[in-house]
């Protein structure tokens, strides 16, 4: 029986929350993260809602809990937790969990300035810069990206037919760059991206069951991403990203960049080497290069690398009282 009592460090990567959870984890069973992964679904889901719904989180909490590594030559493995479930991986919440690993101890790397991790889709480095005691910024290798669908038109009631790409980036999105119907970030409000995007998710799945090839515990679209021309000068692209149910990502996503630099390589729109600086519907950046070709099934796909920072903002003893008729929290539709 586990008790009541979760220790959390809660941090922030570039606007978005990362609550790191480091006392009272589940054990969980099986030889790889997408076992485990299956496992904390099947009988620990309950410790994801109390964490990430109201009333201790809301409608765009994230998170994460550390495990020592799966494979003896990684330095630790990371479950991911937010408020529409265990994402396959999450790259804001990567560069949060290891600016709070590293800071508090949590991990001695193997190799001085890298952790080499386990998520359930697959293996992604971190490389960490100190000032000081501080992590400064980290860089992740993430995990092979690459474009699934493009040109997909869809016919959204009350907007019109939009054309999209459908990408992977260590979960898939839908891709909506501006065009008639779309007019571009300023066009939209933040009620329009809440109201518009879960019916597109919708429709993008009804075309098609989106698997990735060499995991299908990895299936669907689950991010909407909206881009447009940046508005700071030291940027290349925009974007707001939707996911779980009315979360809107604070930060530029670090999976989603990797999808849509896989997007832009495969349409010639980005070279291999070249940089790509993504901004947030807040104005933070993270820094992305393809680095390289990969083949990913009968597709070929890129290495990204996504580059962004994190800070802490507190520790956080998170408590459930029994009497609490919200103790498992919950979300307003
Ligand atoms: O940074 O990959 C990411 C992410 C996914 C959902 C929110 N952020």
């Amino acid at each position: 029986m586990m008790d009541n009592t979760f220790h959390c460090i809660d941090a922030h990567t570039c606007g978005n929350p990362v609550r790191v959870v480091i006392g009272n984890k589940p054990l969980l069973v099986g030889e790889t993260m997408t076992r485990k992964r299956q496992d904390f679904l099947d009988r620990y889901d309950w410790i994801r809602t109390v964490l990430m719904f109201e009333p201790r989180g809301h409608d765009a909490m994230s998170g994460s809990i550390i495990y020592p590594p799966v494979s003896p030559d990684n330095d630790m493995a990371i479950l991911f937790i937010e408020v529409s479930g265990c994402l396959p991986m999450c790259g804001h919440g990567t560069i949060g969990t290891v600016t709070v690993a590293i800071e508090h101890g949590l991990v001695t790397p193997k190799t001085p300035g890298m952790l080499r991790l386990d998520t359930p889709a697959g293996l992604v480095e971190a490389r960490y810069t100190m000032d000081g005691d501080y992590v400064d910024s980290v860089q992740l290798t993430n995990v092979p990206s690459f474009l699934h669908s493009r040109d997909m038109v869809i016919d959204l009631p009350g907007i019109g037919e939009l054309l999209l790409d459908v990408s992977y980036g260590g979960n898939f999105y839908g891709i909506i760059e501006p065009q008639k119907n779309y007019l571009g970030l300023d066009s939209l409000t933040v009620d329009d991206i809440r109201r518009y995007s879960p019916e597109i998710r919708r429709l993008i799945n009804e075309t098609m069951d989106f698997i990735h090839p060499d995991n299908p515990s990895i299936r669907g679209v689950s991010h909407v991403m909206w881009t447009d021309r940046p508005k700071s000068e030291k940027a290349d692209a925009r974007n707001a990203v939707f996911y779980g149910e009315r979360g809107i990502d604070r930060s530029p996503c670090g999976t989603g960049t990797s999808a849509r630099m896989a997007q832009r390589v495969a349409k010639g729109e980005q070279q291999i080497g070249q940089k790509f600086v993504h901004e947030s519907i807040i104005g933070s950046m993270f820094t992305g290069c393809a680095t390289e070709f990969v083949q990913v099934g009968d597709t070929v796909g890129i290495i990204p690398t996504v580059a962004g920072w994190a800070r802490v903002t507190g520790e956080n003893k998170i408590l459930i009282d029994k009497r609490d008729p919200y103790a498992k929290g919950f979300l307003l539709a």
